[in-house]
């Protein structure tokens, strides 16, 4: 063979249109008209592709870390489905989370709902980006010996996220700004549950169950591991909504505008004297470029920047502790969570 290998992100895209196919083709046994079973295409290509796929691709690399050898054609490609689905509930979430938080861009473009057309049939769309997880996962894993427990475990880890989603939403109410209503035990709560669970606990029990080896016991110490990281994964989104360059991430910070339980309101509550907080009280929350500029400069004024890489520093010390602890006895490999910790650290999009 000569040229050049394709990149893992490209080897893993080339996935999708099988699996797109798929997904289609349960819908056309239905009959569904030509032009909505072209929605429907369009939903799901811009929805599912154009992203990091960060998630997706955790499942077949944790496989071949687990494994401990490269995966045989057929091992990819079914580690793949199930890393597309990971990929599919996030677009599910996307979808649904852009309108709920009056975002404007999402991967470089507009969001779902606000492209020309759509507005709140976006809804719609996002269930049945959701449902089309479970008709791959039937299509392809129906004589899988896990394939109830992967059932289980996609219904689980999307209540949980429903559940960060809540709070994240109640925490932020539109017509009321409370800081009082801020801590960061809160914040722990939302960010684990909304982001850590199915963006890093997900793929690996995916690929523990894939194999057939996961037990009680690697199921517990791959979460002991992975809700931390996930954890630092959204305390850098929410760094990024403020600090990140909306052109390289793709989206713009609605974070101030939206009143959230961010990572930086907190650090800034922690710190501020009684005049910044006087500051942050009248223009927190607020949805005008005016308010949300005076945040942004009291950030700045704060040192939160530097606040954050410090934090960054001293969590990814912590989390590397625990994975040089982890005990691999029971099939896990320190080398699944050290590749993941690699993906995210100092990342920034
Ligand atoms: C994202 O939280 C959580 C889910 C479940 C999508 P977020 O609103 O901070 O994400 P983003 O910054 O990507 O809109
Ligand atoms: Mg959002
Ligand atoms: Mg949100
Ligand atoms: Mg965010």
């Amino acid at each position: 063979m000569t040229g050049t290998e394709p990149t893992p992100l490209a080897k893993f895209e080339a996935v999708f249109p099988t699996l797109e196919q798929e997904v289609l083709n349960h819908a056309k046994k239905y009959k569904l008209p030509q032009e909505y079973l072209e929605w429907f295409k369009k939903s799901l290509e811009i929805n599912t592709l154009g992203g990091k796929c960060n998630r997706g691709m955790s499942v077949p690399d944790s496989v071949g870390l687990l494994l401990e050898r490269d995966l045989t054609e057929k091992e990819y490609f079914q580690a793949s489905v199930l890393g597309w689905m990971i990929e599919l509930l996030q677009a599910f979430f996307l979808v649904s989370d852009d309108i709920m938080d009056g975002s404007i861009t999402r991967r470089g473009k507009p969001c779902w709902y606000r492209q020309n057309g759509v507005g709140m049939v976006a809804i719609n769309d996002a269930f049945m980006l959701e449902s089309a997880i479970y008709l791959l996962l039937k299509q392809y894993f129906k004589d899988h010996p896990a394939y109830i427990d992967m059932v289980e475990l996609f219904h689980e880890v999307t209540f949980q996220t429903e559940l960060g989603q809540l709070c994240d939403l109640l925490t932020a109410p539109e017509d009321h700004v409370n800081l009082d209503n801020f801590s960061l035990e809160k914040y722990t709560f939302i960010v684990i549950y909304k982001t850590a669970y199915y963006s890093f606990y997900l793929p690996v029990a995916l690929a523990l169950q894939f194999q057939n080896i996961a037990t009680p016991k690697n199921l517990k110490q791959a979460e002991n591991i992975l809700i931390p990281m996930g954890e630092y994964f959204q305390i850098q989104d929410d760094y990024l909504d403020n600090f990140g360059d909306p052109e390289h991430i793709g989206k713009v910070g609605t974070d101030i505008k939206d009143n959230k339980c961010s990572w930086l309101v907190n650090q800034a509550l922690k710190i501020a004297t009684p005049e910044q907080l006087q500051v942050l009280q009248k223009h927190y929350g607020r949805k005008n470029d005016n308010d949300e500029a005076a945040v942004k400069k009291l950030y700045n004024e704060l040192g939160l920047e530097k606040i954050y890489l410090q934090y960054e520093e001293s969590r990814v010390g912590e989390i590397k502790k625990m994975i040089e602890g982890l005990d691999e006895s029971e099939g896990l490999k320190k080398s699944v969570f050290e590749t993941f910790l690699k993906k995210i650290y100092k990342r920034s999009k």
